[in-house]
């Protein structure tokens, strides 16, 4: 099957992915390309412009350069100018061309390919791809060292990395392995210790790619479980004589679920059509000064020369009644399965046949995922296994540097892929319609309401007892009692005052007045009936709606005893601790009384705000007073009780003034304690403030509080 060039349409892909692929490609778009480009050589300012131009050079905005080689400056002789755009975005890229390396597994080659079953095997996994024998998938895989830096050598001793992205129609299939069937550690608790003990040494930054030095031997002294993997990593196999001449294995043990959900345990195991081939130690240790790139050489010139390296997936699969059989546990990742117990059998080939065309974009953007597996594939309660599932997405992250790394084309899947994940760092999708939440029922107005989940063919986590209330048993359920979705939801309104009910229902209406499309409204109010009938006819009404029938509820509503606790009236506190009192006063007021408020306020643990139409010293009786408001710029809003200190005859030019009879109208109409002066009534009555208990003189501002007074609410607003 041929394998799609990366950003070239492909018939599996999503279009949406592949008009970001296709506008990333260079040259996309461009009219034509010259064919005079260059003038080699005419003077020193031009460099030789080489013999093939392949199209425009343009800047990353694609303005079209017209001189890639001299900077521009002031003069012949003069300064560089930081004018010069085409300069700086080409330092400002080179500056940044480089992403953090792979903690592990840094130095890697990798090839495109393909897969291909060669024995159907679905009465052990319901995977498409193991339907049917000759049915072909795209491959990428990168091989790699594990201790060593990105520009290490390739011929260490070391463990290789054997990473298989299969690009499934399923979504991708992440076999991420190494070529040697156990691994040195059982938790991954111990990973970071490992990895520390093997890399360069923390203080002295060395030995470089290597396992023959003092922190490795003193972890490995101290951890026996890593006597099973020192074997091997002391023997040839980690010496191996090409990439195309090894094994590589999955390590853990995994599952494979049939479409029963019948599960078996799996061992993955690629065997080299090649045979497997080592180095002698003296061997590799020579190339790594003669050739340092001696693996990822031979694996390109070996597919650039058509000689395609192959390996054949095999796999080894047990029950439980096996596993339980054997002397060794079979999720302990230090341990494998002899083939003579279990035969390996082999499933199908993949065949490496095509090497990248950029390096970078493909074998280093390259993000593997152990949790990438496909429906019929699932994991083991491998310990080791479980931690990689974690860490790998992670890393990614870091690497890659935005969650969106699915999208960089290496990584995407040639299948369509859409959910109602979006934005971050990187976005080249640009999903499109209102739906980017689920569930929606946006299509009942017409609109396109976005993928759902496929209970059938979507992936579902091998069930291992199958007892429901079995706490080793992974389900992707709610518990039953999750299912009374109203009882409490009625709590809360039965607890809450009349008013507080009042608000409920005025929110409802006005947030549901807001919505246009009529079929959500009606669910809501359908909805509403399970919490409260009342309720829901008020809303209903405030709506001028029908009352539509009541949703069914998943489980009946029990009835709750209504708790004060969840009223935040029944809880009011009357204390001027931490609130604000607003004083409004004018020329001649009484200082003296503005002075015992604000001294008796303060005194409660409150503090006084003084309002005035000017802000700086107003003459008043006993001297002179400086407002920290200005009335315009201080609605009432910004306090929690008003007072006012005004002479008559300020009063009333105050009473012309909006700004002072709209002071008083919202301090009333939001309920608050409004203390006044006889002076200040004429603004009172101009504002419609009608005497209740919160309307008081100055000399009971202590007493009353400030508390809200939720007894005006029905006078001033319609709470039905
Ligand atoms: Fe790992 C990379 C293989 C245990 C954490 N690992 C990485 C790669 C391979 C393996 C082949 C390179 C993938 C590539 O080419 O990009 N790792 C293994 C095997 C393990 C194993 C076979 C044991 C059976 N790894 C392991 C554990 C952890 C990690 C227990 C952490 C808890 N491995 C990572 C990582 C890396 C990684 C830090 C580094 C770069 C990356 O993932 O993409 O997440």
């Amino acid at each position: 099957m041929a394998t799609p060039r990366n950003g070239k349409a492909d018939a599996n892909r999503s279009p949406a992915l592949d008009n970001a692929l296709r506008d990333h490609q260079p040259g996309a778009g461009q009219p034509g390309y010259a064919t005079d480009l260059g003038n080699a050589g005419e003077t020193h300012q031009d460099a030789d412009a080489g013999t093939a131009p392949a199209g425009f050079l343009t800047d990353n905005f694609g303005h079209r350069l017209s001189d890639n080689q001299n900077s521009l400056k002031a003069g012949e002789r003069g300064l560089t100018l930081l004018e010069d755009f085409i300069l700086r975005e080409k330092i400002f890229h080179f500056d940044h061309e480089r992403i953090p390396e792979r903690i592990v597994h840094a130095r890697g080659s990798g090839a495109h390919g393909v897969f291909e079953v060669t024995k159907a095997i679905p009465e052990l996994t319901r995977a498409g791809l193991f339907q049917k024998a000759g049915t072909t998938c795209p491959v990428f895989t990168r091989f790699s060292t594990v201790a060593g830096g990105a520009g290490s050598v390739d011929t260490p001793r070391d463990v290789r990395g054997f990473a298989v992205k299969f690009y499934t129609d399923e979504g991708n299939w992440d076999l991420v392995g190494n070529n040697i069937p156990v691994f040195f550690i059982q938790d991954a608790m111990k990973f970071p210790d490992l990895v520390h003990s093997v890399k360069m040494e923390a203080d002295r930054g060395y030995p470089q790619a290597g396992s023959a030095h003092d922190t490795f031997w003193d972890f490995v002294g101290l951890m026996p479980e890593t006597m099973h993997m020192i074997m091997w990593a002391m023997s040839d196999r980690a010496i191996p004589r090409t990439l195309r001449m090894m094994e590589g294995f999955g390590v853990h043990t995994f599952r494979l679920v049939n479409a029963n959900g019948v599960g078996k345990f799996v061992k993955f195991h690629w065997k080299p059509v090649l045979g497997m081939e080592s180095l002698i130690w003296d061997e590799a240790v020579k190339i790594a000064g003669a050739d340092q790139d001696f693996h990822r050489r031979d694996l390109f010139e070996s597919i650039a020369a058509g000689s395609f390296p192959a390996w054949d997936l095999g796999v080894q699969v047990f029950d439980e009644e096996f596993a339980a059989a054997q002397p060794y546990d079979v999720l302990d990742a230090t341990k494998l399965i002899p083939e003579e117990d279990v035969p390996v059998e082999i499933v199908g080939r993949m065949t490496l046949n095509r090497n990248v065309d950029n390096f970078f974009a493909e074998t280093e953007q390259v993000a593997f995922l152990p949790s990438n597996v496909i429906p019929g594939i699932d994991f083991s309660n491998d310990p080791l296994l479980q931690g990689r599932l974690f860490s790998y997405l992670d890393t990614q992250k870091s690497r890659l540097g935005t969650t969106n790394f699915h999208q960089i084309p290496i990584n995407a899947p040639k299948c369509p892929f859409h959910n109602m994940q979006r934005d971050g760092l990187m976005q080249t999708l640009v999903p499109t319609g209102r739906a980017n939440y689920e569930p929606n029922s946006l299509n009942e107005a017409g609109e396109d309401s976005g993928p759902r989940a496929s209970p059938d063919t979507g992936f579902t986590s091998f069930r291992e007892n199958g007892e429901r209330n079995d706490p080793t048993e992974k389900v992707r359920v709610r518990a039953e009692l999750f299912a009374d979705h109203y009882s409490q939801a009625a709590l809360f309104y039965h607890s809450q005052t009349e008013n507080e009910q009042a608000h409920i229902a005025s929110a409802l209406v006005f947030e549901l007045s807001k919505v246009t499309l009529e079929h959500v409204r009606v669910r809501v109010l359908s909805r509403l009936r399970n919490v409260d009938e009342d309720l829901a006819a008020r809303v209903a009404d405030g709506l001028a709606m029908d009352l539509p029938e009541k949703a069914p509820a998943a489980r009946k509503p029990v009835e709750m005893k209504p708790s004060d606790a969840l009223s935040i009236q029944k809880q009011a506190k009357s204390t001027f601790e931490g609130r604000k009192v607003g004083i409004l006063f004018a020329e001649g007021s009484d200082k003296a009384t503005i002075d015992k408020m604000k001294a008796d306020v303060e005194a409660a643990g409150g503090s006084v705000f003084l309002v005035a139409q000017k802000v700086g010293g107003i003459p008043v009786k006993g001297g002179t007073l400086k407002a920290d408001g200005k009335l315009e710029g201080s609605p009432s809003m910004l306090f929690d009780a008003v007072a006012s200190v005004l002479m008559p005859a300020e009063a009333e030019k105050l009473a012309k003034q909006g700004a002072a009879v709209q002071w008083f109208m919202d301090a009333y109409g939001h309920c608050k304690t409004i203390a006044h002066c006889n002076g200040t009534k004429v603004i009172l009555e101009k504002a419609g403030v009608e005497p209740d208990e919160g309307v008081v003189p100055n000399e009971k501002l202590m007493d009353v509080g400030p508390v809200r007074h939720f007894v005006r609410e029905p006078n001033i607003r319609d709470l039905s």
